[in-house]
């Protein structure tokens, strides 16, 4: 690991890369001024009432980088950015872009517990928050996470509630002055393509989040690979219904991939079938991605809708674990072709190819979208390969699967090979052709509804309470969100709870919602595994066997 916290490519692997224009050395923000010469007046971006040219898109992206220069901002910074799927968005992330700033992506839900954690983790300059979002003071508690950061963390707000001394955002986002004399002033300024483009959050299985730092090459190289694999170009409309800070509707090809390609990007706030259908209907709109909990949602709405949805051509489905049994019913329910798409915030994406056989692309999780990937399946936890075909732990590396966390040496160690291969703790299988089927996972998480919950997070949470001696939170499986969080406890001597005295205590602690349990269970004794962990193997079984 070097001294800012990187771990780079091996140099040799890094020329290779470089020599197969798989890296191409140039930064993000320098597509959007191409973009705009090439497809200036067609819109970009529409959220609601607001339409975005690409033309629009990057002089009012070169204006808020202007702005956010003015306030200190440099290359080498990173602001945390905890936006819903709005416009500003957009915006925000092409100007930092622009900079060299990397934004480091949250989600709505998260609470003071996540940001606290990451802004500290990663040393954030500023955070950028919506007002408020779902009757949430986003305001009041980005000025909380600041306060309690060393020096001095501004504040910036999208939202007409922005206050003193919050810095308003939307006043920042103008397109004044020379346009052309600042996007040269602009291109002096550009990072470089292995330079930090992102911060993205990790499912993880720590108690802490990871980080994951990408750089503008290898997310570029990410987002053409995706959108060629697509067959993404000028009349794709896709439709943003997951959080768009999530890599999957990011850059999968997502709306990344779709401004790469000319097309237009609908945001939307959430993934509400009458909501996403009207979209449909209304911009004509030809992709979206979902995750299989919303695929279900689609479906059962898709029944008795009378929107016209007969544009929809594709729908991608990643996240979480798919049968094939939906994966064949999605298709016919929604009048569209399926592409099923396995892929993490760490690297690696696998996609069906369009126009792929019913047995890959119902019962496979497809292939890797670069010839660079390379793939190893091995005996759980070791780098012992398992023999071709069978089931065992994915490995992974390549140009756009960086080699290890951001500052976590330690965490390192484990989720990476000495030899730089990413442990994906995913059990896979890989056909003779080479398609990935997902098998299951070896890894301490819980998937709900696609949001990775570490089981450590939660835990150690829960082990604050003054009325647990020891907890253990596992998976149930759920037919609507695929999993949900049981924590089974043991409880300090003459003490109660109740799930929603558990849930008041995690969430005043700052816990996201989505993490929260669902389940309790009261155990006089917790069972232990021969190093003395809770097996959570035994705690599964017995409560499917109580289900
Ligand atoms: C996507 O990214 P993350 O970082 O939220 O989660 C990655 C993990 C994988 O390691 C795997 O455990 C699970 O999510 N996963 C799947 C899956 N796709 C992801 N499990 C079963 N079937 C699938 N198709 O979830 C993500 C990132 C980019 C594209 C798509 C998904």
């Amino acid at each position: 690991m070097t001294k800012d916290g990187l771990v780079p490519w091996p140099e040799d692997l890094a020329y290779a890369y470089r020599t197969a224009e798989c890296w191409r050395n140039r930064p993000l923000g320098a597509y959007l001024w191409e973009w705009a010469d090439r497809w200036g007046p067609q819109v970009a971006v529409v959220d609601g009432d607001r339409r975005l040219t690409y033309r629009e898109l990057a002089e009012l992206a070169d204006g808020l980088a202007e702005r956010l220069r003015e306030h200190g901002l440099r290359r080498g910074d990173s602001v945390l950015v905890q936006l819903p799927n709005c416009w500003e968005f957009v915006v925000v992330m092409f100007a930092c872009f622009r900079l060299g700033v990397a934004p480091v992506l949250m989600l709505p839900q998260h609470r003071e517990h996540e940001l606290s954690a990451i802004a500290a983790h990663v040393g954030v300059r500023a955070l950028v928050v919506p007002d408020t979002w779902r009757d949430y003071d986003h305001q009041a508690l980005a000025h909380r996470v600041a306060a309690g950061l060393p020096g001095r963390t501004a504040v910036l707000v999208v939202g007409a509630g922005s206050r003193a001394p919050s810095v308003d955002v939307r006043r920042l986002i103008q397109a004044e002055g020379d346009v052309e004399a600042r996007r040269q002033r602009l291109d002096d300024l550009a990072p470089s393509g292995a330079d930090v483009a992102l911060f993205l959050l990790s499912g993880g299985t720590t108690a802490v989040p990871k980080v994951i730092a990408r750089t503008h090459d290898d997310y570029e190289y990410n987002i053409r690979r995706c959108a060629d694999v697509c067959r993404f170009g000028r009349d794709t409309v896709y439709l943003t219904v997951l959080p768009v800070g999530h890599n999957f509707p990011l850059a999968n090809p997502g709306v990344l991939g779709t401004l790469y390609s000319g097309g237009r990007v609908v945001l939307l706030p959430s993934p509400r079938p009458d909501l996403a259908f009207a979209a449909i209907e209304a911009e004509r709109v030809t992709v979206a991605s979902v995750v299989p909990a919303v695929a279900v949602r689609w479906m059962a709405a898709a029944a008795d809708c009378d929107r016209d949805l007969s544009s929809l051509r594709h729908v991608h489905i990643g996240g979480s674990m798919l049968s094939p049994q939906l994966a064949a019913a999605i298709g016919p329910a929604l009048g569209c072709e399926l592409q099923q798409v396995y892929g993490m915030a760490e690297g690696l994406v696998c996609y069906t190819p369009i126009g792929a056989p019913p047995e890959v692309a119902h019962g496979t999780q497809g292939r890797p979208i670069s010839p660079f990937d390379e793939l190893l399946v091995v005996e759980p936890g070791t780098s012992r390969p398992v023999p071709a075909s069978a089931v065992g732990e994915l490995l992974t590396r390549g140009p756009y699967t960086p080699r290890g966390y951001y500052r976590a040496p330690d965490q390192n160690a484990v989720s990476y090979t000495a030899a730089g291969w990413y442990r994906t703790g995913d059990l896979v299988r890989i056909t003779p052709a080479g398609d990935v089927v997902v098998c299951g996972r070896i890894k301490d998480v819980i998937n709900r509804a696609g949001e990775k919950i570490s089981a450590g997070e939660v835990e150690t949470l829960a082990q604050e309470l003054p009325e647990i001696a020891e907890a253990a939170a596992i998976p149930v499986p759920d037919p609507v969100v695929g999993e949900r969080v049981c924590l089974v406890v043991r409880l300090q001597p003459r003490r109660r709870l109740t799930l929603d005295r558990l849930a008041a205590a995690l969430t005043a602690r700052g816990l996201a919602a989505f993490k929260v349990p669902e389940r309790l269970v009261v155990l006089d004794a917790l069972p232990h595994t021969p190093v003395g962990k809770p097996d959570k193997k035994a705690l599964r079984l017995m409560l499917r066997r109580d289900a």
